[in-house]
């Protein structure tokens, strides 16, 4: 967060929203005529290029999930990691807001991220993860993924309901993990990772990826340590 050039958080925040608005959502992104279901993939370029960032300054750093149909969240909302205002030695605490400058947006964005979050009994369950799981078809399991993913924006309210800054909130980032590890899940024991072919060669930008080459997240250098929600409950 410190470093103000192409390398720091604000920076990467920055290509989802406001100022480059290069996210793909509900088959839509600014500037394009097609349609295409690049959601998934285009999320997973975005967490991989964060993650690629924070390991130039910390060489083991893995970005963490956040699994928001946990007991766990159903009890404490937010993970204390990000709720917290302040770090255990009483300084402000990173990952509970960010600071948003984009001097070139209209109007000039220079101000903290916020959440405003709903009650913990309106998070989703593991039973409508389950359920999103269930898809045999790629498009409809995105579908249903990102509608559970819009309730979480939602959920937390703030600067994570709006599209243009949700991605300067750090929780973003975990969320995301989540709807990753979502997608990987899904993915496991699928030959052809269940994506439509015609799209492989689809370019994710900003980032020099094609959606062939994010398919697979042991290709990227990463997994998830659990793929099976069972295990995550009693962590
Ligand atoms: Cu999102």
């Amino acid at each position: 967060m410190k470093i103000s050039d192409n390398r720091g958080f604000n920076y990467v925040a920055g290509f989802h929203g406001v100022p480059q608005f290069k996210c793909w959502h509900h088959w839509r992104r600014r500037g394009e005529q097609r349609l295409l279901p690049l959601f998934l993939p285009w999320h997973r370029a975005y967490l991989y290029w964060l993650e690629q960032d924070l390991k130039d300054q910390v060489a083991d750093i893995t970005l963490p999930w956040w699994d928001w149909s946990s007991e766990i969240s159903r009890d404490e909302g937010i993970p204390k990691a990000f709720s917290e205002k302040k770090d255990p030695s009483g300084n402000p605490n990173p990952l509970y807001k960010s600071h948003i400058f984009v001097p070139t947006a209209t109007p000039p964005l220079d101000e903290d991220t916020f959440r405003n979050e709903q009650d913990t009994s309106l998070l989703p369950t593991k039973n409508d993860v389950d359920a999103v799981l269930r898809n045999t078809n790629f498009s409809d399991f995105e579908d249903d993924l990102e509608e559970i993913h819009d309730n979480i924006h939602g959920w937390v309210g703030g600067s994570m309901q709006r599209v243009a800054v949700a991605a300067f909130d750090p929780i973003f980032w975990a969320h995301h993990c989540m709807i990753d590890r979502i997608w990987r899940i899904w993915q496991t024991d699928r030959a052809d990772l269940g994506f439509p072919v015609d799209l492989l060669d689809e370019v994710l930008e900003p980032f020099p990826f094609k959606v062939r080459d994010v398919l697979e997240v042991k290709s990227l250098g990463y997994d998830y340590a659990s793929t099976s929600s069972e295990i995550i409950v009693s962590g």
